[in-house]
This record gives structure tokens, C-alpha cells and sequence, in this order.
């Protein structure tokens, strides 16, 4: 059995957000705004069913998926960009594939210590941030 990540969480730390977002070629001044954000998750888990929401003052991001169902991402509003992304049970971290233009690029989220944890990587760069139960 999977841990549930369901739940609203407040984001409590962000660790190289800036140098992540350059290699997604965000512009330097929405990377300026963007860094500044405390950005909200909200994950509904239902069985192998997700839908996350990343929601922040300047953007809000939403992903549906099935765990290991291949889908079509469009990451509209952030770097716009097209993704087949695939997320998957590796033990107790979720973890996505995001394949297309991006090498290296995907994620991962796990629970610690009460605390929602999530890497976000693209090419050589790996974001950091963390989220507590609101
Ligand atoms: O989460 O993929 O939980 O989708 C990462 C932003 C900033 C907009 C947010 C708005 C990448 C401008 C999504 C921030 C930078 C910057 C709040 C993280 C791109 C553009 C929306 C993410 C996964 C896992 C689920």
C-alpha cells in the first residue's frame, strides 16, 4: 500500500528554483516574480487516480493523471511545453517522467516526517521544495 499525499499543502521551502526554471527557459523577469511565490499543493489521491494543483498568486497548474498511464502534459503557463509524462510508484516516492524536448526533466514526491516533499529536475539542474499540511 502507497502513502496518501492527499491534502493542502503550504510551501515551507524552495531550494534552486531559479537555476530549474533557466533551464526551462523562463524569462528572467517571470523568474524574478516567480521565485518570490509560496505556491499552494493540493493533491487529491484516489486509488491509482491524482489530480494536483500547484496555485500561487501568479499561476495556477493543473495535472490529472492515472499512475502508469502514459499521458500528454501541456504545460501551459509555465514553460509551455509539451510532455508525454508517465507517473509511477518507485516504492513510497511518486514519481514522473516528463519526455520531450528537456532531457532529464520530471519529478518526484514523498512523505517525510509529516512533511510533503518534492524534486523537480530539468537537465543538470534539481529544484527542492518542501510543503506542510495547511
Ligand atoms: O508540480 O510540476 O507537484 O504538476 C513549477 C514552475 C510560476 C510560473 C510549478 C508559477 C516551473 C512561472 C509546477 C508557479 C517554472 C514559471 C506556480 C511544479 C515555470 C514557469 C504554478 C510541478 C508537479 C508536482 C505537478
Amino acid at each position: 500500500t502507497h502513502p496518501d499525499l492527499s491534502g493542502t499543502w503550504n510551501m515551507v521551502s524552495n531550494e534552486n528554483f531559479e537555476p530549474y526554471m533557466q533551464r526551462l527557459d523562463v524569462d528572467f523577469a517571470t523568474r524574478k516574480v516567480a521565485k518570490l511565490l509560496k505556491p499552494q499543493k493540493v493533491i487529491e489521491q484516489k486509488g491509482d487516480s491524482f489530480t494536483i494543483r500547484t496555485l500561487s498568486s501568479l499561476r495556477n497548474y493543473l495535472v490529472e493523471f492515472t499512475v502508469g498511464k502514459e499521458f500528454e502534459e501541456d504545460t501551459k503557463g509555465l514553460d509551455n511545453r509539451k510532455c508525454m509524462s508517465t507517473v509511477s510508484w518507485d516504492n513510497d516516492r511518486l514519481t514522473c517522467v516528463q519526455k520531450g524536448e528537456k532531457k532529464n526533466r520530471g519529478w518526484t514526491h514523498w512523505l517525510e516526517g509529516g512533511e510533503l516533499h518534492l524534486e523537480l529536475c530539468c537537465e543538470d539542474q534539481v529544484c527542492k521544495q518542501v510543503f506542510r499540511k495547511a
